[in-house]
C-alpha cells in the first residue's frame, strides 16, 4: 500500500492514504542506519510503500520513494548532520510582515535562495496588512515590484479581517506548501483563517520558554477541504544551504539567471570581473540593488 507521510515526529509516523484515511506507521529497521547524513530518514511530505499488520491495524513502511525536493536545516549549528523539515514540496510561502514583527528583506532573499537552491518554487505573503498605515502600503508597493519582477509572486493579506485570503486559498488547493516565516508573522492565524475548525495555537511563545519546553519542534502538516496541505515550520529561523558550493549562489536569483551566459567569463562572480552581464543588467535597472546587495552577502557569507 502506498500513501504520504503527513507526521513524523521521533518514533510515530502518521500516513495518509488516497481515500484519506490515515494509518500510524513504524519505519523498518533498516532506515534508521542507513541515512547518516540526516537525522531523519523519513521527513513529512514523503511518499511510502507499507505493509499494513493487521494484527495491530499498523503499517511497516518498507520503501520510501525518491523525494523530487526537501527544505532541510542543519541539525544543530555546526553540525555536518542536517534534518529535512519536509519532502516533495509544490510550493514555499514565506509569510513577512512589515508590521509586527517587521521582516528584513536580507531573511526574504535569504530564505528565496534556499527555496530555489532545492528546487522549491516560492512566494511571499505580505500578512497583517489592517495594521500597515500610508507609508508601510508604499514600502509594500515598493517590495511588490521588486519580488515580482525577480519572478516571485507576492499576496498581501490579512488573517485577522480575511483580505485577499481567497486568492490565496485558491493557489494553495490540491498542492503540498509550506509555511514559513518569523515567529508571530501570523502563519497559524492565516491557517486557521484559510482552513477553520484546525483550532492551531497563535500568539507569540518566546524563544526561551520554547527552548525550555520542547527541545524539538516539528513541522506539522495541516490538510485543506479544499484540497492540499500546508505544512507549517515553528521554530525555525532560517534554512540552511547546506553543501553549496558558492558557484551554484547565482542560478537561486531567478533574475540574474538570465544574464549568466552573458558574462565574459565562466566562473564569473558577478562582483569585480570586467563585461559581466549581470552587473550590467544592474546598472539598466533590470536587476534591482535591494537583490544584488543580498547576493553580495550570501556570497560573503557561504
Ligand atoms: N493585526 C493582525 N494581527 C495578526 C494577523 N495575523 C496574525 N496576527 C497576530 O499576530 C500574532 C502571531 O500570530 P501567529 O499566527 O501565532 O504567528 P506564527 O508564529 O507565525 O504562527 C498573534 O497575536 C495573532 O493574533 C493579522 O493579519 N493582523
Ligand atoms: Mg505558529
Ligand atoms: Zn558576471
Amino acid at each position: 500500500m502506498e500513501g504520504l507521510v503527513i507526521k513524523s515526529s521521533g518514533s510515530l509516523i502518521k500516513v495518509r492514504l488516497e481515500d484519506g484515511s490515515k494509518m500510524n506507521c513504524r519505519l523498518k529497521g533498516q532506515f534508521r542506519i542507513r541515512d547518516i547524513k540526516h537525522t531523519n530518514p523519513l521527513a513529512i511530505g514523503d511518499r511510502v510503500v507499507f505493509e499494513p499488520d493487521p494484527r495491530y491495524g499498523t503499517g511497516l513502511i518498507t520503501t520510501i520513494h525518491p523525494r523530487e525536493n526537501y527544505i532541510i536545516r542543519k541539525a544543530t549549528k555546526l553540525s555536518k548532520i542536517s534534518h529535512i523539515i519536509a519532502a516533495n514540496l509544490d510550493h514555499a510561502y514565506l509569510i513577512v510582515t512589515l508590521a509586527e514583527p517587521r521582516t528584513s528583506t536580507g531573511f526574504i532573499d535569504r530564505f528565496l535562495v534556499t527555496a530555489s537552491g532545492y528546487y522549491v518554487p516560492a512566494s511571499l505573503v505580505f500578512n497583517k496588512t489592517d495594521l500597515y498605515g500610508p507609508e508601510l502600503m508604499n514600502r509594500l508597493d515598493e517590495l511588490r515590484e521588486i519580488y515580482e519582477k525577480a519572478g516571485y509572486p507576492c499576496y498581501a493579506v490579512s488573517a485577522l479581517t480575511g483580505t485577499n485570503l481567497e486568492k490565496l486559498k485558491s493557489v494553495l488547493q490540491g498542492k503540498i506548501n509550506l509555511f514559513s516565516g518569523h515567529s508571530g508573522a501570523g502563519k497559524s492565524a492565516l491557517i486557521n483563517a484559510i482552513q477553520p475548525g484546525l483550532d492551531i495555537r497563535t500568539g507569540i511563545i518566546s524563544e526561551a520558554h520554547r527552548k525550555g519546553i520542547h527541545t524539538t519542534t516539528f513541522a506539522e502538516m495541516h490538510e485543506l477541504s479544499i484540497g492540499g496541505f500546508i505544512v507549517d515550520t515553528p521554530g525555525i529561523r532560517e534554512f540552511g544551504l547546506i553543501d553549496f558550493e558558492k558557484s551554484e549562489i547565482p542560478r537561486c536569483f531567478p533574475e540574474m539567471e538570465q544574464f549568466l551566459p552573458y558574462c565574459q567569463y565562466k566562473n564569473c562572480t558577478h562582483t569585480h570581473e570586467p563585461d559581466c552581464a549581470v552587473k550590467k543588467a544592474l546598472h539598466r535597472g533590470e536587476v534591482s540593488r535591494l537583490r544584488y546587495n543580498s547576493y553580495l552577502s550570501i556570497l560573503n557569507d557561504s
